[in-house]
């Protein structure tokens, strides 16, 4: 069995934009008094150890709040962190083998930026537990990111896909409500909270805008 998945709003770390790992500590703990349902660790620049490091203080952060914790790009590190899940890009290597890595009871997602993307992946069925989708808008988080979608792609990226879809790139409060109505199941961001003095107070503004009414 999987872990329960609930993309609503889901944080990726971002350790420099944090002020290091103690940052990434603080955040995603307020992040999660705030109301983030998905943490996914992501630091291209560090080494396996220190993500290690990161990734156990990390698991014992958010485990209390029932938050799944999703390691970027390497499913090798998935079992020593004890992480829910693996990310990984469209150049990460091969979804296959990663879920032969994490087994059958870990969760998997997966980047695409366009539908062709997702009719690529169609055969990928179970192996795949959700899709991140972005950038939405352009974005500092991201340096050489792929071009910018738009919501039109977002919508119908979503309006295809046999999987849950989280939206990402440039997503900010002024933004969220633009988003309803793509299909998404959620929305995914970086700066929107690792940016911020005050990530609780991030995390429930996002979320309130998500959610409210249409
Ligand atoms: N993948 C696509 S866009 C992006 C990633 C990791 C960065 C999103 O960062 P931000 O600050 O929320 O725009
Ligand atoms: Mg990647």
């Amino acid at each position: 069995m999987r872990p329960p998945l609930d993309l609503t709003l889901y944080l990726v770390t971002d350790t420099a934009l944090c002020g290091g790992p103690d940052g990434v500590v603080r955040t995603v703990e307020a992040a999660a008094r705030g109301g983030v349902t998905c943490v996914q660790l992501r630091d291209p620049a560090a080494s396996d150890d220190e993500l290690v490091d990161l990734g156990r203080r990390l698991v014992r952060s958010v485990a209390p709040h029932g938050i799944p914790l999703i390691v970027n790009d390497r499913p090798h590190l998935v079992a020593p962190i004890g992480a829910q899940g693996v990310h990984l890009g469209q150049g990460d290597g091969d979804v296959v083998a990663a879920r032969e890595a994490i087994g059958p009871n870990a969760l998997l997602g997966l980047s695409v930026q366009t539908s062709e993307m997702v009719e690529a992946a169609r055969p990928l069925g179970d192996a795949v537990d959700y899709l991140g989708v972005g950038p939405v808008w352009p974005t500092p988080s991201k340096p050489n990111h792929a071009p910018a979608g738009g919501v039109r792609t977002a919508f119908e990226v979503a309006s295809v896909s046999p999987w849950p879809c989280v939206l990402i790139g440039g997503i900010h409060p002024p933004r969220v409500r633009r988003l309803v109505g793509t299909g998404a199941q959620g929305i995914a961001v970086i700066s929107a909270i690792c940016g911020t003095p005050d990530p609780e107070t991030a995390a429930r503004e996002l979320r309130a805008e998500w959610e409210a009414p249409v």
